[in-house]
C-alpha cells in the first residue's frame, strides 16, 4: 500500500521493563527516534496516536522481588514511575504511557487469548519441566542455577550462561539447583499452550520477503534468518505466580509468558486512552502501524506478534518496524547487570537542563545501520562544536546584531544580490530534505539537514559581514539581517521534532507565533518591524571537568565490577605446625604514624608493643590518611629480622588484609586489648 492510501499512524515504543531505569541505549535506540516521528507527523498535521508503558510481568521482576523482600507489584510502581518521570523529562511525546498491571490490559489480554484458544490457535502439549518440592513451585528457567556444560561457570542460569553468553535449556545446567530454595530440582510433568509458528511462516515469509523489502536491512536480514532455520511452535503460558492468568480452565497456577501479553500492551494503551474509538486504531486498513523496537525485539515485533494478531483475525499488521543497533558506551556493552550505562534519571541530576544536547547527541549519533559508541568526549565535542559554535552561535549574531542596529526590530529586506538568492534557494531546499528522510526513518541524516541550516546561516554573515557594511550601507544591513532572521526563525521550525525544548525557547525568544510545519523554507515568518525578544544563549559549552566527572564515575564503575568479579586466591600449599608457631604475632598500640618523605606508599608507625616501644615501616599510605591510625591497634609480625627501608630500620611487620580490588586495610582486635597481647 502506498502511503498516500494510510489516513493515520499509529506509533508504538517498545515496553520498557519496570525492572529497572532507563539509559542512553534506550533513549537513543527507541524512545527518541519515535519521538521525533510521532513529533514529526504531528508537526505536518497528520492523525498520529503515540502510545507506550511499562512492561510489568515476567521472571526477572520476581527475582527482583524476592531479593529485596517486597512484592511484584512494590518493584513495578517504583520503576513505572522512575520510568514515565524520565520520558516526561526528556519531551519523550506519548499520548499515553501506561503500564501492563493496568485493569484494561489484564481484560485485553484475556480476550485476546481466549478467542485464540477458542479458535484453535493453540497447540496443547506436555512437557516435563523442573519443579521445585520445597517451595512446591515450577521453576522459571532464570530461577534454575548450575554449572555451564561450556565454560563450566557454576553461575550460569537455565536460559543462558551470561559468561560464556551461549543459550541453554536448563536440562543442560551440570547440577542444577532452584534459585529459590537451593534445593535440587526435579522433572515434573506439566501443560502449556503453544503458538504453532511453523503453520505461520509460510504467509510470514511471503509478507516479510516479498511484502516489505523496504524494511531497514538489519530487520529484514534476522527475519529471513529465523525463517531460514525454520519456525518453531513457542510457549506463551508460563507456570508462574505473577502475570495475566491463563483464561482457560485447567491453566491453575499459570499465567500467560510476558512476551504474550507485553505486546497486546500497546492495544489495551489505545483502548485506556481512547475506549471508544481504539479499534479505528488497529482494525482498519487506513491506519498504518510502525514498531520502533531495539534489535533483541525484532522476532517478538516482526514474527510473533503479527502471528498472534493475524490468528487473532481482526487486527491490522506492522507497516514497519524501525529497529536500531546497540548503542555501546565509551567502547563497551551497555549493561544492566554491571551498571555500565548513563541512567537519564542520573543524567537530568549532573546535567540539568540538558536534554536536548543528550537528544542531539544521541540522533547525530544513533545506532541506525550498525553498532555506535557514545563518549562523552564526543558528547562535549557535540555540544561545543555543533549546537553552541553553529546552531546557537548563528542565532546569537543574527538576534545581537539585530539589537544592536535596529533595536530588536525585524529589519526590512531590499533588493536581492546573487548571493542573498542563492542562500534563499539552500535552505528552502532543507524542507523536503529532511521530510524525505523523516518518512524513511533516517533520522541521523535528517538532523545534519536541520544543522545545515545554520550552517547556511554563519557562512552567509560570515560573507556578507554585516558589521563591516553598516557605516557605508545600512539599508544593505537590513536585508542581510532580514533573510538571517528569517533563517533563525526557520532553524526554530527545522529542529522542533528533534529538539523541541530549544525550539520552544527559540520561538519565544523571537516571538515566532504559531508558523507551523508547513512554513517551513518560507522567507515571510518575521515580518517587517516584528519585536524580537532579548537575545540569549541557546546552548551552553560543557566544560572539560563536568565530563571528566562523568568519565571518573564511570572508572568507578569498571573498579567496583572488576572487584566483584575477582575470586578469593587460592589457598597455599601446607605448612608444617611449627612453622605456624614460630611465628610471633601481637598487639599493639600506635603512637606516632606519619608519612614517609618522598615515598609515596609508605607510613612510618611507632608502636608501643608491651614491652617497649618500636619502629615499623609499612605500604599502606594509599589507603589511610596517617592520623587516622594513631591512637589505634594493629597486628604485626614480631620476630621479623629487621630490615632498612628508605633508610628507616623497620622492626617487623604490620598485618593488612588484602581486599579483592587490591586495597589494604589493617587488622585490629575486635575490642581493645593490652598492647603486646599474642595473636594465636
Ligand atoms: N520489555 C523487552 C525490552 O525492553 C520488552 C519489550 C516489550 S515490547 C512489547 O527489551
Ligand atoms: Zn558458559
Amino acid at each position: 500500500m502506498t502511503e498516500k492510501h494510510f489516513k493515520r499512524t499509529l506509533v508504538t515504543a517498545a515496553l520498557p521493563y519496570a525492572n529497572g531505569g532507563v539509559h542512553i541505549g534506550h533513549l537513543a535506540g527507541v524512545y527518541v527516534p519515535a519521538d521525533i516521528y510521532a513529533r514529526y507527523l504531528r508537526l505536518r498535521g497528520r492523525e498520529v496516536l503515540f502510545v507506550c508503558g511499562s512492561d510489568e510481568h515476567g521472571v526477572p521482576i520476581t527475582i527482583r522481588a524476592r531479593k529485596e523482600g517486597i512484592t511484584p507489584q512494590d518493584v513495578v510502581d517504583r520503576y513505572h514511575k522512575m520510568i514515565k518521570d524520565s520520558f516526561a523529562e526528556f519531551g519523550i511525546s506519548f499520548d499515553i504511557y501506561s503500564r501492563t498491571t493496568s485493569k484494561t490490559h489484564a481484560q485485553t489480554a484475556t480476550e485476546f487469548f481466549r478467542k485464540l484458544y477458542d479458535k484453535g490457535e493453540f497447540i496443547e502439549q506436555e512437557s516435563e519441566q523442573y519443579y521445585d518440592e520445597e517451595t512446591k513451585t515450577f521453576l522459571a528457567d532464570r530461577y534454575i542455577t548450575g554449572e555451564c556444560p561450556h565454560c563450566h561457570n557454576e553461575g550460569a542460569y537455565g536460559d543462558q550462561c551470561e559468561k560464556c553468553g551461549t543459550s541453554l535449556s536448563p536440562t543442560e545446567l551440570i547440577n542444577p539447583k532452584s534459585a529459590i530454595s537451593g534445593a535440587t530440582p526435579v522433572l515434573r510433568k506439566t501443560k502449556h499452550w503453544y503458538l504453532p509458528l511453523d503453520k505461520h511462516q509460510p504467509w510470514l515469509e511471503e509478507w516479510i520477503l516479498k511484502g516489505h523489502p523496504e524494511w531497514r536491512s538489519n530487520v529484514y536480514g534476522q527475519c529471513k534468518s529465523w525463517f531460514e532455520m525454520g519456525l518453531q511452535p513457542r510457549a506463551v503460558s508460563r507456570d508462574l505466580d505473577w502475570g495475566i492468568p491463563v483464561p482457560v480452565e485447567g491453566a491453575e497456577g499459570k499465567v500467560m509468558y510476558v512476551w504474550f501479553d507485553a505486546p497486546i500492551g500497546y492495544i489495551s494503551n489505545t483502548r485506556e486512552l481512547l475506549p471508544d474509538t481504539w479499534e479505528t486504531w488497529w482494525k482498519s486498513d487506513d491506519t498504518r502501524l510502525i514498531h520502533f523496537i531495539g534489535k533483541d525485539n525484532i522476532v517478538f515485533h516482526c514474527i510473533v506478534f503479527p502471528a498472534m494478531l493475524k490468528a487473532e483475525g481482526s487486527y491490522i499488521l506492522p507497516d514497519n518496524v524501525p529497529s536500531n543497533e546497540f548503542l555501546n558506551l565509551e567502547d563497551e556493552k551497555i549493561s544492566t547487570s554491571r551498571n555500565w550505562a548513563v541512567w537519564l534519571h542520573e543524567y537530568l541530576q549532573d546535567l540539568p537542563g540538558k536534554q536536548d544536547v543528550l537528544r542531539y547527541v544521541l540522533t547525530a549519533n544513533a545506532p541506525e545501520t550498525k553498532d555506535n559508541n557514545f563518549t562523552w568526549k564526543d558528547f562535549q565535542a557535540r555540544n561545543n562544536n555543533e549546537l553552541v559554535a553553529v546552531y546557537g552561535n548563528f542565532v546569537n549574531r543574527a538576534l545581537v546584531l539585530t539589537q544592536k542596529y535596529f533595536d530588536g526590530k525585524v529589519p526590512s529586506c531590499g533588493e536581492l544580490t546573487d548571493a542573498d538568492r542563492q542562500t534563499i534557494a539552500e535552505f528552502q531546499g532543507v524542507k523536503a530534505d529532511v521530510e524525505r528522510l523523516i518518512e524513511k526513518f533516517r533520522f541521523r541524516d535528517a538532523l545534519k539537514e536541520a544543522m545545515n541550516l545554520a550552517r547556511i546561516g554563519n557562512k552567509y554573515l560570515a560573507d556578507s559581514e554585516p558589521w563591516k557594511v553598516w557605516k557605508t550601507d545600512p539599508d544593505r544591513v537590513a536585508t542581510i539581517l532580514n533573510i538571517a532572521l528569517q533563517l533563525v526563525a526557520n532553524l526554530a521550525i527545522a529542529f522542533e521534532p528533534f529538539l523541541p525544548m530549544s525550539s520552544k525557547r527559540l520561538r519565544e525568544m523571537i516571538c515566532l507565533g504559531d508558523a507551523n510545519w508547513e512554513r517551513l523554507g518560507a522567507t515571510d515568518l518575521l515580518a517587517d518591524g516584528h519585536q524580537l525578544g532579548k537575545p540569549e544563549l541557546l546552548f551552553d559549552k560543557i566544560e572539560d571537568s563536568v565530563v571528566e566527572a562523568q568519565i571518573n564515575k564511570l572508572e568507578e564503575i569498571k573498579k567496583a565490577n572488576a572487584a566483584a568479579q575477582a575470586k578469593a586466591a587460592p589457598v597455599a600449599a601446607p605448612i608444617e605446625f611449627e612453622q605456624w608457631e614460630k611465628l610471633d604475632i601481637r598487639v599493639g598500640t600506635v603512637l606516632e604514624c606519619e608519612k614517609v618523605p618522598k615515598a609515596d606508599k609508605l607510613l612510618r608507625f611507632l608502636i608501643d608493643d608491651g614491652l617497649e616501644r618500636r619502629t615499623i615501616v609499612s605500604g599502606i599510605a594509599k589507603y589511610y590518611a596517617p592520623e587516622e591510625l594513631v591512637g589505634k591497634q594493629v597486628c604485626f609480625l614480631a620476630n621479623l629480622p629487621a630490615r632498612k627501608l628508605r633508610g628507616i630500620e623497620s622492626q617487623g611487620m604490620i598485618l593488612s588484609a588484602e581486599d579483592l580490588d587490591g586495597s589494604l586495610c589493617v587488622i585490629t582486635p575486635q575490642k581493645q586489648v593490652k598492647p603486646g597481647s599474642q595473636v594465636k
